[in-house]
């Protein structure tokens, strides 16, 4: 009698389809690659021109404090992959051209956002940089994404492909292809193709840009990198200004060329868009107000441009001031699209807080890398570098000009407490999983 019952239940389940106009929405992530908190006009840049970013804002919601989960490109990207903190996956730095130094990539054991949308009947592509290892193994493909276009390592020369070790870096799938052209321009016009062949079922587009990471080359600028041999000239820092500012406004430009397939389409109603940075700016960018950059935990080294863009459920031109990270993205876009999850992780489903439901609770967040420390929790930061110790109220002072570690030293004790629970928590998961 009980199974009957069960069976009329499942049945029931199985006639009660949603209705065509809830069909899974598209997901599409775009991350820069060393893009600073002050390097678009909507977040404050006063000469790189970006009116497609802008306008993804204007209709769309502006986060005032993401983060990168890390200070640099590969942990970042971990995070980004696997919903939890870096250090799970094994990266915590990182990964290098040179061939003594290719042994490193994405653990097997934890499970990608690609695999996530896989299993759920999404179609997955991942088109450009890709940073999380060199061998087969590591490929995109083998972690949940149906496609791969890009290049492996952390940068190529822009024109001729060749990576920071001089080898040819361009990839499709598990294959080297001989595409001419300029990085962001190809990236774009695969992505696009791959857009276009997935637009009758639900698909994940993940779309790491190269821009603007060195090296520092415009759309008609040389290549520097040439079989054999280096050629970069030797630059005036004018003229690595001009081919950065050049750099972020073709990415503006091929972004823009996304919203307008999308719309050709008529998938702008049903495809959600998010855009972020990978960690901040070097000293050839802008990390606006925010001291510090790439490769530190101040923070100009995680805190990063992002934008939410999904007109039918996102109220326009909004402010998003929570805290959120990296690691948040993968539960969040599976919430986004509907897809239960199960797994225990790191990272938080914010997506309440874009479409006005609910908040998320107050938690502590943490960075390590190299020899510095931080935890974030509320409006407090506690930081540690070396042996120097800093604590400061981000909401009062985000330019990180006053330590208040003797003012305040209760809550410097609380959040050296929990960062210590933390670094403990990730160094036993580091022995048990080696
Ligand atoms: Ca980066």
């Amino acid at each position: 009698m009980r199974n009957l019952f069960l069976l009329i239940l499942s049945l029931f389940g199985l006639f009660s389809c949603k209705p065509k106009s809830e069909t899974p929405p598209n997901i599409i992530l775009i991350m820069a690659d060393d893009l600073g908190y002050g390097d678009i006009s909507c977040f404050g840049s006063d000469h790189i021109k970006t009116p497609v970013l802008d306008n993804m804002a204007t209709e769309g919601m502006k986060f005032t404090d993401y983060h990168s989960n890390g200070a640099v490109c590969s942990p970042t990207r971990a995070a980004l992959m696997t919903g939890n903190y870096q250090q799970r996956a094994g990266l915590e730095g990182v990964i290098y051209a040179q061939l003594d130094k290719r042994m490193f990539g994405i653990s097997d054991k934890q499970k990608t956002i690609a695999e996530f949308f896989k299993e759920a009947g999404y179609t997955t592509g991942a088109f450009g940089k890709w940073h999380l290892g060199y061998k087969p193994e590591f490929n995109p493909t083998r972690h949940g994404f149906d496609e791969f276009y890009g290049y492996v390592s952390g940068n190529v020369d822009y024109i001729s492909h060749l990576d920071g070790a001089g080898l040819y870096d361009w990839w499709h799938n598990t294959d080297t292809c001989y595409d001419k052209g300029y990085v962001t321009d190809l990236i774009t016009d695969h992505a696009l193709q791959f857009i276009e062949k997935n637009k009758d079922r639900p698909f994940l587009l993940y779309l790491p840009h190269e821009a603007p990471h060195a090296p520092y080359q415009g759309r008609n600028d040389k290549a520097y990198r040439l079989p054999g041999k280096d050629n970069r000239p030797q630059e005036s820092q004018s003229e690595m200004k001009r081919a950065y500012k050049e750099m972020v406004e073709i990415m503006d430009e091929n972004i823009g060329r996304v919203f307008q397939k999308l719309k050709e389409l008529g998938l702008d109603k049903n495809t959600f868009v998010f855009f972020c940075s990978d960690n901040g700016a070097t000293k050839m960018g802008s990390n606006g107000m925010l001291n510090g950059f790439k490769g530190s935990l101040w923070e100009g080294g995680h805190r990063v441009p992002a934008i939410a863009w999904y007109p039918s459920k996102i109220a326009a031109g909004k402010q998003n001031k929570t805290t959120v990270l990296s690691m948040d993205l993968l539960p969040t876009l599976l919430s986004v699209a509907g897809i239960p999850i199960q797994s225990k992780l790191d990272g938080v489903d914010f997506s309440g807080t874009m479409f006005g439901q609910k908040q998320l609770d107050e938690r502590p967040v943490f960075w390590r890398y190299r020899n510095q420390w931080t935890v974030r929790k509320g409006d407090w930061k506690y930081l540690k570098i070396k042996d120097n110790e800093f604590l400061f109220n981000v909401k009062d002072d985000l330019g990180e000009q006053q330590n208040l570690i003797k003012t305040n030293a209760e809550k410097a004790t609380e959040l050296k407490a929990l960062l210590e629970h933390w670094d403990n928590e990730m160094n036993q998961y580091k022995q048990q999983t080696n």
